[in-house]
């Protein structure tokens, strides 16, 4: 950073080391669940949950899932978790040993999850490195599995969230894709958008494309989101996607290289507004300029107010 310049990168969301942000809502309060960093070699082995009611104040539940005590064919390499609720049950989607997905259930957002047993996508089923599950729900209620590693692959998930057909299995390379592929909705465009580069590089960055359908085929239309150089925001990427319920406000949470002296292995987390332009396209993000405050309790309607 350069110390006279004047202008200073927002402080990370929450203290520590974490990338591979994945931000949910669940029943009025926000969520996030993010990769344990720190390590040269990425070997965490648990993932923990934060929850917070406005995006200031974190409580840290802990530890809600670990290879090798809620597992039994993973130990380490816990990446990239993504969670999804369907009637009650919490879906787990996440990364191990560098090569697999896996999925857990739980009743509660903060856990105890129970393993499925077996890896969702085991090393090898499919073209490209099976990691970073990213869980999409529609407004249909059809939700959708995507992933990847130098090929980006989707799939609609079958009524129990843990299962779909492997023939319905569509996979593409999209501009510059390396990982972290992410679907969203707004009205009818559907956006993909995914990290491009090494995450140790720092241009790590996203991209994005739009669609009429979940399915594609993608527009591509450019870079979202990439480094602040002049505020030491360097490295920004492996995203997710939230809308603040009963609003058309978006939020991007996402990693960039801690703040002072990060790299690759030390990554820290941010949020950020993310604007849709009247003619369906996205703004590019301006980087942690402004501390992101959102309460959630502001938002509910008057009708949901009495039973909270
Ligand atoms: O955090 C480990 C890996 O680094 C993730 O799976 C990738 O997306 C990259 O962020």
């Amino acid at each position: 950073m350069n110390p006279n310049s004047g202008e200073q990168a927002v402080p990370a969301i929450i203290d520590g080391y974490y990338a591979d942000p994945h931000l949910c809502v669940f029943d009025g309060r926000f969520y996030l669940y993010p990769t344990t960093d720190g390590s040269d070699s990425w070997d965490s082995t648990s993932f923990k949950a934060f929850s917070s009611p406005d995006l200031l104040e974190w409580t840290d539940h802990g530890i809600v899932f670990s290879l090798p005590d809620h597992t039994h064919w993973a130990r380490e390499h816990a990446w990239a978790p993504a969670v999804a609720e369907r009637n009650g049950s919490y879906f787990l989607y996440y990364t191990a040993e560098q090569e697999n997905i896996g999925v857990a259930i739980s009743s509660s957002p903060t856990g105890p999850f129970a393993d499925l047993g077996r890896p969702l996508i085991a090393e090898g089923d499919f073209p490209g490195r099976a990691i970073d599950p990213n869980v999409f729900v529609d407004d249909d209620g059809a939700a959708y599995l995507c992933w990847g590693n130098g090929i980006a692959h989707s799939v609609p998930l079958n009524e129990d969230m843990v299962s779909f057909n492997p023939a319905l299995v569509i996979s593409w390379i999209p501009t510059g894709f390396r990982e972290a592929v992410n679907l969203h909705r707004r009205a009818d465009t559907y956006y993909l958008s995914w990290s491009e580069n090494d995450t140790r590089d720092e241009n790590y960055r996203v991209r994005y494309a739009t669609s009429t359908s979940p399915f594609g085929p993608w527009t591509e239309r450019g870079v979202l989101l990439e480094k602040a150089p002049q505020r030491g925001i360097r490295a920004t990427g492996h995203h997710s996607i939230v809308r603040i319920p009963h609003t058309d406000e978006w939020l991007i949470a996402y990693h960039r290289f801690a703040i002072p002296g990060g790299t690759g292995y030390r990554r820290e987390l941010a949020i950020d507004p993310l604007v849709h332009t009247d003619d369906g396209l996205l703004q590019k993000v301006i980087p942690s300029s402004e501390p992101v405050v959102r309460d959630l309790a502001t938002y509910r309607p008057e009708s949901e107010k009495t039973s909270h």
